[in-house]
């Protein structure tokens, strides 16, 4: 049997302490204890996004700016998003809940040659919550795998995420082919993932870049109402 003296009992912490413990139990990987960590505050009545920013997203912002300064290594990493994965699952039926009206239809996926996904499952769990239906292509996609899937899909808008300085201009790629087949004015394009910004965004010929998944619910609401206007009038 454990040490009870080392045990740390996550309901008898207050919603600070459990905050931080989360963190760091996000931080060490241990996906048991962080999914026991987000039913707690909800439980006690935090609202789903606070619970998915402040202990989830909160937490991964440390993993990163460990990871950049050579503290943690790739397999630590993964151990941290399985176990942000694991706080997000539990999240997303609640996110999704909202019976709001279809707002739009959106594709989304991480570019080719990048693998990084946590950032685009949020956006699309996001989406989902303010009511537009999401196609979530996964990662590693190429121009023809967009390009398939909106058509398919039949997609308002596509979103592509990347979270490499080595990847980010393969949207442009993207971008470029829809040009060529006479699609872009078809589809809004909304750009995203750390290293972008707004000045990348418009280079690249995006309608917008989205610096959080909260602006990508925002800025696609408007293109959709833009959209609905400009058919209605
Ligand atoms: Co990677 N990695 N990684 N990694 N990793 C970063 C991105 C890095 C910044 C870490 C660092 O050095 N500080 C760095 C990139 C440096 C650079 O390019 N300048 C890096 C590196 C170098 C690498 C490898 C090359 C490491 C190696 O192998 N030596 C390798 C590359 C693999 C590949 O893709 N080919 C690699 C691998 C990995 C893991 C597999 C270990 C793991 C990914 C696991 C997974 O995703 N399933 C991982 C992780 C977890 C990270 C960090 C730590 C966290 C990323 C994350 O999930 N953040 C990251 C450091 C960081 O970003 N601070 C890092 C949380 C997430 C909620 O935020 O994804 O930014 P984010 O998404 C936000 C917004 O950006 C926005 O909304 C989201 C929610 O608010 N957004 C969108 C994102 N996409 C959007 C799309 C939209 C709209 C908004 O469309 C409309």
């Amino acid at each position: 049997m454990a040490d009870e003296d080392d045990d740390i009992i996550l309901s008898e912490l207050d919603d600070d302490e459990l905050v931080q413990q989360m963190q760091d139990d996000l931080y060490d990987g241990m996906k048991e204890e962080v999914e026991e960590g987000v039913n707690i505050l909800l439980e006690r009545g935090w609202a789903p996004y606070d619970v998915l920013t402040t202990a989830l997203v909160g937490g991964m912002t440390v993993v990163g700016r460990d990871f950049r300064d050579g503290i943690l290594f790739v397999p630590e990493v993964l151990l941290a998003a399985g176990a942000m994965k694991g706080g997000m699952a539990i999240l997303k039926p609640l996110l999704a809940e909202t019976g709001a009206p279809r707002m739009g239809k959106m594709v989304i996926g991480t570019v080719k040659g990048d693998i990084h996904d946590i950032g685009q499952n949020l956006v699309t769990m996001m989406m989902e919550g303010a009511g537009f239906e999401v196609l979530n292509i996964g990662i590693n996609r190429s121009v023809d795998d967009y390009i398939a899937a909106i058509k398919e899909f039949d997609a308002d808008i596509l979103g592509m995420s990347a979270l490499l300085t080595t990847t980010m201009p393969y949207m442009k790629v993207v971008i470029d082919q829809l040009k060529a087949d006479g699609l872009r004015d078809d589809y809004v394009v909304l750009v995203g993932g750390a290293p972008l910004n707004e000045e990348f965004g418009r280079a690249i010929g995006a309608d917008a870049y989205c610096r959080d998944a909260a602006v990508a619910v925002e800025t696609a609401k408007e293109f959709m109402a833009r959209k609905h206007n400009q058919v209605a009038g």
